[in-house]
């Protein structure tokens, strides 16, 4: 067991040796580099990404504040990170592939890639403080999802900060049917929209990768969102995540499979505006008998399938909404829209 009080200087990845000084980085508490490589990484994964770090992300909200947001770059590439997004890239390979994720990190900072709800072993399971952090070095996580369904990634470095300043994607986990099947034996669907709700604390953006990880008191208790966000669109709007738009249009006799993940902090309560979906896969999971509802209550990191099959006269737009509650009071923070459109 090590001491967890110990204080550790992070050091540089394999290859790099010593006690990194390094710019910028800070004076950071339990930072555990990476210093081995992937034990049983293979040479022929089935699908890779390429990650690297942008910190630098503007993100313009309706009252014209632009909110700084850290995220992945899909194109991986540069260690010194460009070209981000706010959601990150999504993810998509199908159930049983092998896939490797290559993180790439500069020396300025440390983050890791934890895919939420997949089950590799740890040394790809991207839990900073359990496995490591990966800071000045590309890493390989090597994973294999075993159940279609909705996940998404994130960076589980100084995890309550990193989450908040955007550092995640949706990973969809498609059967070995391909997409347009939600999971082997199951629904077929027609349609996808992506529903990737989260609050923003404004307050929070101006801080440093490593904020409050020596013990200090940066107020990362205190959530007071001003911005809400659908998949990275404040109001509404087109996806960041270079998918379908998040406003859906479907006809009558198609179905609709909505991919909702509640990526805030707080509890979320969606509702769809008269309609009526059935929920198929909840966390990753096939439900025993699929549930019909009218709104899904969520917790942080939960994700639900839902397929809606609009009939003759269901024609119309019907607004998609999503309460933002404060997990004490229970008082409705904020609330995001988007909208499916029947014809
Ligand atoms: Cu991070």
């Amino acid at each position: 067991m090590f001491d967890l009080l110990e204080k550790y200087t992070p050091k540089m990845g394999r290859g790099g040796g010593g006690n990194g000084g390094g710019g910028g980085m800070g004076n950071a508490c339990y930072i555990y580099t990476d210093v081995t490589p992937t034990p049983g990484l293979t040479n022929n994964p089935d699908v890779t990404y390429n990650l690297g770090i942008d910190m630098s992300i503007p993100l313009t909200m309706d009252d014209g504040n632009t909110i700084n947001m850290w995220g992945f770059t899909g194109s991986g590439g540069g260690m010194m990170g460009g070209s981000g997004t706010f959601p990150s890239p999504a993810m998509r390979m199908r159930e049983g592939d092998i896939v490797h994720t290559n993180l790439s990190v500069n020396m300025m900072w440390a983050h890791t890639v934890h895919h939420h709800g997949i089950e590799p072993e740890y040394h790809s399971d991207g839990v900073g403080h359990i496995s490591f952090d990966v800071l000045g070095d590309t890493y390989t996580y090597q994973w294999r999802p075993s159940q279609a369904g909705t996940y998404f990634y994130h960076c589980h470095t100084n995890t309550v900060l990193h989450a908040e300043m955007g550092m995640y994607g949706a990973l969809i986990v498609d059967p070995p049917e391909g997409a347009g099947t939600l999971y082997s034996g199951g629904p077929t669907y027609d349609v996808e929209a992506f529903w990737v709700v989260d609050e923003i604390d404004s307050s929070w953006h101006t801080l440093p990768w490593d904020a409050g990880t020596c013990g200090g008191d940066v107020g990362l208790n205190e959530l007071n969102p001003d911005y809400f966000v659908i998949t990275g669109v404040d109001g509404s709007g087109n996806s960041a995540m270079n998918l379908p738009p998040i406003s859906a249009t479907v006809q009558v006799g198609q179905k609709l499979l909505a991919r909702y993940i509640c990526a805030g902090y707080h509890p979320q309560k969606i509702r769809f505006g008269g309609l009526t979906g059935t929920i198929h896969i909840s966390d990753g999971r096939v439900l025993p008998k699929p549930v019909q509802v009218t709104d899904v209550r969520a917790c942080s990191g939960e994700r639900y399938d839902i397929i809606f099959e609009p009939q003759e006269g269901d024609e119309g737009t019907y607004t998609i909404e999503t309460d933002i509650i404060h997990w004490v009071t229970g008082e409705v923070l904020g609330t995001t829209r988007t909208s499916i459109t029947v014809f």
